[in-house]
């Protein structure tokens, strides 16, 4: 198996000006021609060098030079290669044709059937099993796409571009001809071929152009497509208006397939979805559903600009757009909703998988030095690789902190100055944002080149007499693999000082490395400043501070770290209940919910009886009866950190212990808190029709929290209920989260509820996943028992993504039963593995990921999960994906 390396990079030695793709689409087989204008980088040198081109799983049919076929001898086939040896000295015509099998394609990446309808994936390397090809990000070409196929059977016929011919052919075939007029790397090439229809709409842009749109899908789903149209006209005019971007053809079509291995892909003007990110209606999607809908059609949509118009030189910079554009997915959807809310949602996401991957064998830097598969670095489910997507873009939000929007905006329009059309760096975007604010970032850099989560310390110090208030900082970055030592990184920390009352203080001045300079802005003092902390140690002291102040750090989560202070819990409440800062007081109720649960859990481990600090509770019930706070700020606030992020701060994880302590304190909030709930309850019930919406939304999450608290209480009362929201529940957002209140424990009527649902929905393979999830995740003990009879399930198909998502992903999330202590959660993973790694090996990679921190437990769970690591790599034909997972793990 072979790892390739950022430092191997080096040019292409033939350029791809343009290609013309001919697909003759068939049942048994696809022809495949290709005509390609080929020109050597370095032109009438006196020998040519080889021309290597990728390609596996084809039957190659032809090739011709300059009009002439080659013969064997004249050309190399290797099963993953055709290589010709002296290829033209000058420019020349390539003519290749291959012969395909899309039918049997379930790796679903290259050209592939997903409910009878044709589609394709071809990022990262994805093309090579479509047609001979330099499958890499730096060969730009024009394409021009002519597509072929039954009429009756594939009415629609798409591809990149505008569409410039159609027509009929004998024997009940048609055909249709594209054209793209901007030049691309064939990982965003795609073609559909299906039974589809559209729901069409327009978008004037700011240029006054008017380009149509239009959604695909079977035709009883279009109903379902008009929250992803609404959000793709949203972000259309969000990009013009917050970036300047205008879109750039006159056509853009998005299509939904069931089968993907993705969330969706950004194929230029013709974009692919899973169909989980396009359908929705009240009746079978959740809020979660609808906000992840608009954040992904948005990201899709934005990669048009950072991604596709400016695109990556070669996969180790996967996250010069990935990042990029997380990050501006992440603004869109905080600028349609409540910031500090998506925030929150986002901090949790990079804490609760990044964090953790960081800090195993899989940690790698943004920009990684090296892989064997491309495809494990895309982002996937739960603990699946998220360093490129997610950091990233905590990366990319560092450079918005230091420069301010303006400034920020004033980088993003040099890049797509400098680099419109262009495949670059990493470093390029770092020019970019340094030349036009003609600043210096000094080593920020290192935020691509080194892995790990830096861990930053800051004492406090309040001088009475000189009227100071010194932090003293610390940093250090953990060993990762391959990085033994680490260097100081540029880490911006945002700071707020609260006086007595809780309000802010004013800062005008502050010493740093021995000179007092102004903190203010615009010649104007301010509330909140930004400390640019660069070295190993270093002190800030603020000066004219008349009282002992309670510092508020990391506002905002400035830098992706971990914090630790020395403030004290009352410090903490403090905070809670004051911050300007709105992330910042749902962070100071996570420390000490992190905090608390950590001490339980050492009692929990001696035996010892648990008791429920008062002031923790006392501090909950305030956050949830203020009236002046977003109900979904208030969901968020009243939510105990996850088991898996408190198991990531302990030596040992211990997931009994953690589990009992979570569900102890669940209880007893419930308890003490129960009237309270039950008045949030009784509040946040509406008889209006559903509108996604944020007032509308916070309510659904509010009250769907309160009851989530109420029903783990399992008294009757509750329990009614829960049953009552159950039944009289008109959309999915609060029918399956009273569903789930429901189902959180063993009860006669839990089999009675689930079945019903099944019933309800069984039409619905998306509702039907929600409910395979549900039961999959259940802590409920053995439960792997149950998933395995769910993998027999006639709903169930390991050949779909998303199904083994569902049930698989979720169970290796639930930290008891995955993590059973008789290894019948790990034993049950690894036949999965095996199994779906024939399958999809894409699929089966980011499932054994789950594996990835087997040394983070106990003794006997560490042999019975290293048991099944080391069968899984001994198997014979496994997967470069699942084997570089695998072996990284056991590394
Ligand atoms: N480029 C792969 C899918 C996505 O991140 O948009
Ligand atoms: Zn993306």
């Amino acid at each position: 198996r072979k790892e390739v390396f950022l430092k191997d990079y080096k040019l292409p030695d033939y350029y791809f000006d343009t290609i013309d793709l001919d697909f003759s689409l068939g049942e048994e087989r696809t022809i495949v021609s290709s005509r390609i204008a080929v020109t050597p980088r370095v032109k009438g040198a006196g020998s040519s060098p080889p021309l290597s081109l990728d390609g596996q799983d084809m039957k190659l049919i032809s090739v011709k030079v300059d009009g002439n076929e080659l013969k064997e001898g004249e050309y190399h086939l290797g099963p993953k290669r055709l290589t010709l040896s002296s290829p033209p000295l000058d420019s020349f015509l390539l003519e290749i044709v291959t012969e395909i099998y899309p039918q049997k394609n379930t790796s679903l990446e290259g050209l592939y059937k997903s409910s009878g309808n044709f589609c394709t994936q071809c990022e990262a390397e994805g093309f090579r099993k479509i047609t001979y090809y330099q499958d890499r990000p730096d060969i730009m070409a024009r394409y021009r796409c002519r597509i072929e196929a039954d009429k009756e059977l594939y009415p629609v016929l798409l591809s990149n571009g505008n569409l410039v011919e159609q027509g009929d052919l004998e024997g009940g075939r048609h055909y249709a001809i594209w054209d793209d007029p901007f030049k691309k790397p064939c990982y965003l090439f795609a073609l559909v071929a299906g039974k589809l229809k559209s729901r069409d709409d327009s978008f004037v842009t700011c240029s006054g152009r008017k380009v149509d749109l239009r959604i695909w899908t079977p035709e009883q789903d279009v109903p379902k497509t008009a929250h992803a149209m609404y959000s793709l006209k949203a972000a259309m005019k969000w990009d013009e208006e917050v970036f300047g971007l205008e879109y750039d053809l006159d056509l853009f079509n998005i299509v939904a397939v069931p089968d993907f291995n993705m969330g969706a892909m950004e194929n230029k003007s013709l974009n692919i979805f899973n169909s989980k990110l396009v359908l929705a209606s009240p009746e079978t999607a959740s809020d979660e559903d609808y906000a992840a809908i608009l954040g992904v059609i948005g990201h899709e949509y934005f990669h048009n600009w950072t991604g596709n118009r400016v695109t990556c030189r070669d996969w180790f910079q996967l996250s010069l757009k990935e990042g990029l554009t997380v990050f501006r997915d992440q603004e869109f959807s905080s600028d349609m909703g409540s910031r500090t809310v998506k925030r929150i949602a986002d901090v949790s996401r990079v804490r609760t998988t990044q964090f953790p991957q960081d800090a195993g064998p899989m940690s790698h830097p943004v920009r990684p030095h090296s892989y064997i598969k491309m495809d494990n670095f895309y982002t996937g489910k739960t603990w699946h690789t998220v360093t490129v997507y997610r950091k990233g873009a905590e990366v990319v939000r560092m450079y918005k902190t230091l420069l301010g929007s303006q400034g920020f905006r004033m980088g993003m329009d040099l890049y797509f100055k400098r680099h419109d059309g262009q495949a670059v760096t990493c470093e390029d975007f770092f020019a970019a944002m340094r030349d036009a604010n003609n600043t210096d970032l000094a080593n920020f850099l290192l935020w691509y080149s080194q892995a790990g989560t830096p861990f930053v310390r800051v004492t406090s110090n309040y001088n009475a007499e000189a009227n100071t208030f010194s932090l003293k900082f610390s940093q250090e970055v953990p060993p990762t693999p391959g990085q033994p030592v680490k260097e100081p990184m540029f880490i911006p920390v945002i700071i707020g000082l609260l006086d007595s009352a809780g309000k802010d203080m004013v800062l005008s001045s502050m010493y740093h490395d021995g000179t007092l300079q102004s903190v203010e802005k615009d010649g104007q003092p301010v509330h909140s400043t930004i400390l640019r902390f660069t070295k190993k140690e270093e002190e800030f002291v603020f000066s004219g501070i008349k009282d002992r102040p309670i510092p508020s750090l990391l506002r905002g989560f400035s830098a992706p770290v971990r914090l630790e202070t020395d403030l004290t819990d009352d410090d903490f409440f403090f905070l809670l209940a004051h911050d300007s800062d709105e992330f910042n007081r749902w962070e100071a109720g996570q420390v000490l919910g992190r905090k608390l649960m950590l001490k339980l859990v050492g009692d929990f481990q001696q035996n010892k009886d648990l008791v429920l600090n008062s002031k923790f509770i006392g501090g909950l019930r305030s956050i949830l009866i203020d009236q002046s706070l977003d109900k979904e700020f208030i969901a968020k606030a009243i939510t105990l950190p996850g088991e898996g992020e408190i198991m990531d701060l302990m030596a040992v994880a211990d997931p009994d212990a953690v589990h009992a302590v979570r569900t102890f304190m669940r209880k007893q909030i419930a308890r003490e808190l129960k009237s309270e709930l039950l008045g949030v309850v009784a509040s946040n019930r509406s008889s209006e029709e559903y509108v996604f919406n944020h007032p509308n939304m916070a309510r659904r999450a509010l009250k769907n929290k309160a009851l989530a608290y109420l029903a783990g209480l399992e008294d009757p009362e509750c329990h009614e209920l829960a049953m009552q929201e159950y039944k009289s529940a008109t959309n999915m957002t609060e029918q399956f989260a009273a569903l789930v209140a429901i189902t959180q424990t063993a009860s006669e009527t839990r089999d009675e509820v689930l079945s019903d649902f099944y019933n309800k929905w069984q039409h619905d393979f998306l509702v039907v996943n929600k409910w395979f999830a549900l039961q999959a995740v259940s802590d409920i003990p053995g439960n792997v028992e149950n998933v395995k009879k769910l993998l027999n399930h006639p709903a169930f198909d390991l050949r779909n993504p998303n199904k083994v998502y569902s049930l698989i992903g979720a169970f290796c999330s639930s930290p008891v039963n995955f993590h059973a202590k008789d290894g019948s959660g790990y034993e049950f993973l690894g036949e999965v593995v095996v199994q779906l790694d024939k399958i999809n090996p894409q699929v089966a990679s980011r499932m054994v990921s789950a594996f990835s921190r087997w040394k983070r437990y106990d003794e006997t769970r560490q042999k019975l999960a290293k048991a099944q690591l080391e069968m899984i790599v001994s198997v014979n034909g496994l997967s470069e994906n699942v084997y570089e997972i695998a072996s990284k793990s056991l590394a």
